[in-house]
């Protein structure tokens, strides 16, 4: 474990077990790889300080993500609007410090960068008052999409991330853009984004 990623990991345990480290100086993490064993996504692992559920192996989606043809399509009632990453990447950046807080049991706060998603909602005319869709480059699996209300998908702080902790999204965060919203399980935090569409009123 780096120097770094141990000190995330330290800040984000309780006060007896940064004891219990100290005590056992030297040996901290084997008093700890047992805990590690049963529960591997605690705060701190995985890339960019942030733990990864299911990466992008597990959702099938490595060679896709990767594709020069990728674009982000946003579909409204009015417009068909396609983006590469570098177009969004070109458009005013937003950042917001948001959790990802998963049913598994963890929660880490992350700092996030991207494209406001009402910014792309409203460049394909849609009304604030429709329910959105968002589907993710993966074909199948519970979390491959997702719905939002229109009070999250306009909300100022829900981005379509281009960037968290100050790198370009890794991809088994979901590169080339994800959702981060607030106040919305980690399970609605799409990886991986495809399309964004308004569904019929
Ligand atoms: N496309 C897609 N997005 C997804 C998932 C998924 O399986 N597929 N898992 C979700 C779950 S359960 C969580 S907790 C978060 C985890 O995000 P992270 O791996 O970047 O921490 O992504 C969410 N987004
Ligand atoms: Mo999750």
């Amino acid at each position: 474990m780096t120097d770094m990623r141990r000190r995330v990991f330290l800040a984000g345990v309780g006060a007896s077990t940064a004891a219990l480290v100290a005590l056992t100086a030297g040996q901290a993490f084997d008093v700890l790889a047992p805990v590690n064993l049963f529960a591997p996504r605690v705060k701190g692992q995985g890339p960019q300080a942030l733990p990864v559920n299911r990466t992008a192996a597990q959702a099938g989606v490595t060679e896709s993500a990767h594709d020069t043809s990728w674009r982000l399509e946003v579909r409204g009632a009015g417009a068909r609007l396609a983006y590469t990453r570098d177009e969004l990447a070109g458009m005013p950046q937003t950042e917001a410090v948001l959790p990802i807080a998963c049913v598994e049991g963890w929660s880490t706060s992350a700092h996030w960068r991207g494209v406001r998603l009402r910014d792309l909602l409203a460049e394909a005319g849609m009304a604030q008052s429709g329910t959105i869709r968002i589907e993710s480059l993966q074909s199948r699996g519970p979390y491959r999409e997702t719905t939002m209300p229109p009070h999250v998908a306009w909300d100022p702080l829900t981005l379509v991330a281009l960037e968290v902790n100050g790198g370009v999204l890794d991809l088994d965060h979901g590169y080339p853009a994800r959702i981060i919203a607030p106040g919305r399980p980690g399970v609605l935090q799409t990886k991986w984004l495809a399309t964004i569409e308004e569904l019929p009123a």
